[in-house]
C-alpha cells in the first residue's frame, strides 16, 4: 500500500526514466534497435522494476505508468529519427496493459502525438499474455501490425505458449529468454533448445534474437547456429540516453 502510494507520487514527481539497451548484429556491426527499460530513482535510491512492476500491475497503476513509458519511448525514438539516427525502439508491455480495452487507441494516440513512424515502434509481450484471451489478442496484434508496429515475444521458451497457436499470432520476432544462455545451462541440452527455437523462427518466418549475451563464446555459438541478432551486457547494459548515444558513436 505504501509502495502503491509512492509509485503514484513518483509518476507525478517525474522520478521515472528510461534506460536503453542496444540490440546488435555483432557479425555485421549493425545496430538493430534499442529496448527501453523503466528505471525509478526513488527517494532512497534506485528501485528495480522487478520490484515495483508487479505492484504497479496489481494496483492498476501499470496503465498510466505504461502509457508514460510508451510516450517517453516514442518521443526518444522520434528525436533519434529527427537527428538522422533512426532506430527501432521496443517497449515492454504488461498483461494488464495489453488487456485494457483502450490499449490500441493508446498506442495510436502516442504514435500520433510523437509523430513517430509506426515501424520504429516495437512492443515486447510475453507468451503468457498471448495465451490469455486468444481471440482478443489476435485482433489486437492484427491491428498493431496493420499500423506497422512490430511485435516480439519476450522471454520466449519460458512461458506456456502453444505451438499450435504461435503461427496464428502475427508477431515479428522471438526473443530467446536469457535463461537459455545462462552459464549453468551450457551444454548439449541448452544448445538443442536454442537450436530448436531458431529453427522454429525460421519455419514461421520470424526474426530471432538472443538476450542475455555476456560472453564472446556465446556469440560464436549463436552465429554458428544461425542467430545473428543479440542483446546483452557483452555489448552494453541498459544505458541512460546520453550514454547510449556515446556508446553508439563508438560501436562497433
Ligand atoms: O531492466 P530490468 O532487468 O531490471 O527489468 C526487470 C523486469 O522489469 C524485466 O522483466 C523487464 O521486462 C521489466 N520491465 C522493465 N521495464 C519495463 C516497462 O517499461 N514495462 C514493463 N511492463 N515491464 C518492464
Ligand atoms: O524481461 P526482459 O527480457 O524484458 O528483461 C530485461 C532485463 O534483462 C533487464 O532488466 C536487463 O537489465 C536485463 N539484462 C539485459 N542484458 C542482460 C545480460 O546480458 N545478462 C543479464 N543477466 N541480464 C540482462
Ligand atoms: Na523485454
Ligand atoms: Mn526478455
Amino acid at each position: 500500500q505504501q509502495l502503491r502510494h509512492d509509485l503514484r507520487a513518483a509518476l507525478d514527481a517525474g522520478q521515472f526514466w528510461l534506460a536503453y539497451q542496444p540490440k546488435v548484429n555483432p557479425a555485421s556491426g549493425e545496430l538493430l534497435g534499442a529496448e527501453a527499460l523503466l528505471r525509478w530513482n526513488g527517494p532512497d535510491g534506485p528501485v528495480s522494476p522487478a520490484m515495483f512492476i508487479p505492484v504497479a500491475e496489481e494496483t492498476g497503476l501499470i496503465v498510466p505508468l505504461g502509457r508514460w513509458v510508451l510516450r517517453e519511448a516514442c518521443a526518444q525514438a522520434r528525436r533519434w529519427s529527427d537527428d538522422g539516427h533512426a532506430l527501432p525502439v521496443s517497449v515492454n508491455i504488461s498483461a494488464a496493459q495489453f488487456g485494457e480495452t483502450g490499449f490500441l487507441e493508446t498506442v495510436q494516440e502516442e504514435l500520433r502525438a510523437s509523430g513517430l513512424s509506426a515501424h520504429l515502434l516495437e512492443l515486447e509481450v510475453t507468451e503468457t499474455i498471448l495465451m490469455r484471451h486468444v481471440e482478443h489478442v489476435q485482433r489486437n496484434l492484427a491491428a498493431l501490425r496493420a499500423l506497422g508496429v512490430q511485435v516480439s515475444i519476450d522471454d520466449f521458451g519460458t512461458g506456456y505458449s502453444s505451438l499450435s497457436y504461435l503461427h496464428e499470432f502475427p508477431v515479428t520476432t522471438l526473443k530467446i529468454d536469457r535463461s537459455f544462455l545462462a552459464p549453468g545451462r551450457s551444454g548439449p541440452q541448452a544448445t538443442a533448445l536454442i537450436t530448436a527455437i531458431i529453427g522454429l523462427g525460421r519455419a514461421l518466418n520470424l526474426q530471432v534474437i538472443a538476450e542475455g549475451v555476456e560472453q564472446p563464446a556465446q556469440v560464436r555459438a549463436l552465429l554458428d547456429l544461425g542467430c545473428a541478432a543479440m542483446q546483452g551486457y557483452l555489448f552494453a547494459p541498459p544505458l541512460p540516453p546520453a550514454a547510449f548515444e556515446a556508446w553508439r558513436r563508438d560501436w562497433p
